[in-house]
């Protein structure tokens, strides 16, 4: 469900304007994230994939036009075994029981994919991400009740999600608050269509779905992490830490991480700077030497998201090299199908999700992208 938020917009409109009484938000916009957290999606992208030469992950013209492998810029994580899983009283359920975990080594990006290199891999391919290309009306309204209306023609344009902040504080459980369709928001124009990253080159680049950081890692000939080598790489060879520099709050002293300080999502203090994304590299490394392992944007990895993971694998003994479930499961949006985000972003606080622990986990869809979200690469030793 490729425009899983915008759909859920529409309704809500369609149930002001049209007094549509069984059509409410929460029939569509079952998403459990609110502060910092991406959404959800499902299908409807692949079958734009499909049809779009440029937008298809798969296709062999990202082969051919693959670049040069190289491990520049990545860290080599050496492999090890680890308890996989919640820290400290903030941790969620779906990061428990903790469960032992080895992994082999791996290169790692010690950045996040910036708006440069996206922008290098955008011009040697042409490829177009899903926030820039148009919704198709024939495939939205498959998912949508019957008998919906057809909405203007001025709400169906390329464009993607917006944070905003409420003019002061407000009840936490309605994320719609703070987040709105943006038309015209994409990895290019990251705060909408009259922004652009010109002085951003080395922001992490966001607004990406799943499906353009698999486009980016197939030209790249690298891949998306795995959720088990994220968190093992996320610890820097720290033991039982809550976050990559250790149990140290965030901002105690100076802060550690790009995230959200004082009062979500009305007030931001910017004590470490930054109100959106920060320029990778801008904050503390952790023991493997990579950065903004917590906070800046979420990063998607390529496991499914369920919230038993943990659960059945550790009924399994330890684990070598986990790829995650088969399926996903989201108990808060069951029909569309996610992958796990991790590391939290520059709208985690305290008060919501403080996703800027190691052990947190996110689910995403696979077709959305966010101004918070983007991605690392990582390489296996062969
Ligand atoms: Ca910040």
């Amino acid at each position: 469900m490729r425009y899983h938020w915008l759909i859920g917009i529409l309704l809500i409109v369609i149930a002001c304007k049209e007094q549509l009484g069984e059509v409410t938000e929460t029939t569509v916009v079952t998403d459990s994230i609110a502060c910092c957290g991406p959404n959800s999606g499902n299908s409807r992208a692949s079958q734009i994939m499909a049809a779009t030469k440029t937008n298809t992950v798969d296709s062999d013209s990202l082969i051919i036009n693959k670049k040069e492998g190289t491990s520049l810029g990545m860290i080599w994580i050496e492999g090890g075994t680890y308890l996989m899983g919640g820290e400290g009283k903030l941790a969620r359920q779906d990061e428990f029981p903790k469960h032992e975990v080895t992994v082999e080594g791996f290169w790692m990006d010690e950045h996040e994919v910036t708006n440069t290199q996206f922008l290098e891999f955008t011009e040697a391919t042409g490829y177009v991400t899903i926030a820039e290309t148009k919704p198709d009306w024939e495939e939205m309204k498959a998912q949508l009740p019957p008998g919906t209306p057809k909405p203007h023609d001025s709400i169906l344009v390329a464009g993607s999600m917006m944070f905003k902040p409420t003019a002061g504080a407000v009840d936490l459980s309605d994320y719609s608050q703070w987040w709105s369709w943006q038309t015209g928001a994409d990895w290019r124009h990251p705060q909408g269509p009259e922004s652009d990253i010109k002085g951003k080159e080395q922001h992490p680049v966001v607004h990406v779905a799943y499906y353009d950081a698999l486009a980016y890692c197939k030209w790249a000939g690298k891949r998306l992490p795995t959720e088990a080598e994220w968190e093992w790489a996320a610890r820097g060879g720290l033991e039982n830490k809550i976050y990559p520099w250790g149990d140290e709050h965030v901002d105690a002293a100076r802060p550690k991480a790009n995230t959200w300080q004082g009062g979500f999502p009305y007030h931001n203090s910017e004590k470490d700077g930054y109100f959106t994304t920060a320029p990778v590299k801008s904050f503390v490394v952790n023991g493997y030497g990579l950065y903004d392992m917590a906070g800046n944007v979420w990063e998607w990895c390529s496991d499914w998201y369920h919230p038993e993971t943990y659960k059945i694998a550790a009924s399994q003994g330890r684990q070598v090299n986990p790829q995650g479930p088969t399926q996903s499961f989201d108990p808060n949006d069951p029909y569309a199908p996610k992958k796990v985000q991790r590391g939290g972003s520059f709208l985690c606080n305290d008060s919501y999700c403080a996703s800027y622990r190691v052990s947190s986990r996110m689910p995403g869809s696979l077709d959305t992208g966010m101004p918070h979200l983007g991605f690392r690469t990582v390489k296996s030793a062969n």
